[in-house]
């Protein structure tokens, strides 16, 4: 038990030595280490690709965890909104690139649409499934 547990703390000490020693021998680490958290989402986040047009969004169908941060980036034409009207998100959509972050806060399933006049009736409405 005791022993583990020094071994343990030694395993960590050697991972800490090799990251200063790494940090040392790059001088450009902390641009590096900018990049890396500019590339790289939170770990608990959800990323999702969206296209919306005139109109539709793409995929129309949607899984999302509860409680964990959402970040959808929307190849979008025209002007539209990505609204769920349960989850408290309203977004506009407007030029080619578009994102929309939130957190799911409860679980069900719900509508997602475009709330511009029209354009839901046409077809810019999906489903999203919170669990
Ligand atoms: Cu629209």
């Amino acid at each position: 038990m005791k022993k583990a547990s020094v071994i343990g703390l030694a395993a960590m000490l050697a991972a800490a030595t090799g990251y200063f020693s790494l940090r040392d021998s790059y001088g450009f680490y902390d641009s590096s280490a900018s990049q890396g958290t500019a590339a790289s989402s939170p770990p608990a986040g959800q990323e999702f690709r969206m296209v919306s047009g005139n109109f539709f969004f793409k995929p129309q169908k949607m899984t999302l965890a509860r409680g964990k941060s959402v970040k959808i980036t929307f190849q979008n034409t025209g002007i539209h909104t990505f609204t769920v009207d349960e989850l408290g998100v309203d977004i506009p959509l407007r030029g080619s690139t578009a994102v929309a972050e939130f957190t799911p806060s409860k679980a069900g399933t719900f509508v997602y649409y475009c709330k511009i006049p029209g354009h839901r009736e046409r077809g810019m409405t999906g489903s999203l499934s919170v669990e």
